[in-house]
């Protein structure tokens, strides 16, 4: 009896682990997927996190993302002209708070934005 309720915790105690684990790394890289000649919905993340772009169609692509300190700011090219091929995937970071413009200069309809909040200390 002892035995069963000692294996009952550690099945326990190595599945939250194991989902902590999960929960860190999917925090960390976000998958943005290029379907349909669109990005997907507008996103809000944080500062630290990287998202990850990926091709998911036959159609290629060719992303720019400019980042905006604050409205109106003086746009910082992040990502300039980056050939999206089919089935490839590419990373950027964001490492500020402020709004991130993705546009595709293929397809001008293609666009998304992603808010990125700092992270509270
Ligand atoms: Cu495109």
């Amino acid at each position: 009896m002892m035995f069963f309720r000692w294996l009952v915790f550690l099945s326990g105690l190595l599945g939250a682990m194991a989902s902590l684990q999960a929960d860190e790394t999917s925090a960390e890289v976000v998958l943005v997927k290029e379907k349909n000649s669109s990005y997907g919905p507008d996103l809000e993340l944080k500062v630290g996190q990287t998202v990850r772009i990926l091709n998911a169609e036959r159609t290629r692509h060719v992303t720019n993302v400019k980042y905006y300190a604050q409205a109106g700011a003086t746009p910082e090219i992040v990502v300039k002209n980056h050939h999206d091929h089919p089935g490839k995937a590419f990373d950027f970071k964001l490492d500020r708070p402020g709004l991130y413009r993705v546009q595709c200069l293929l397809h001008l309809p293609m666009r998304m934005n992603i808010r990125v909040e700092a992270v509270s200390p």
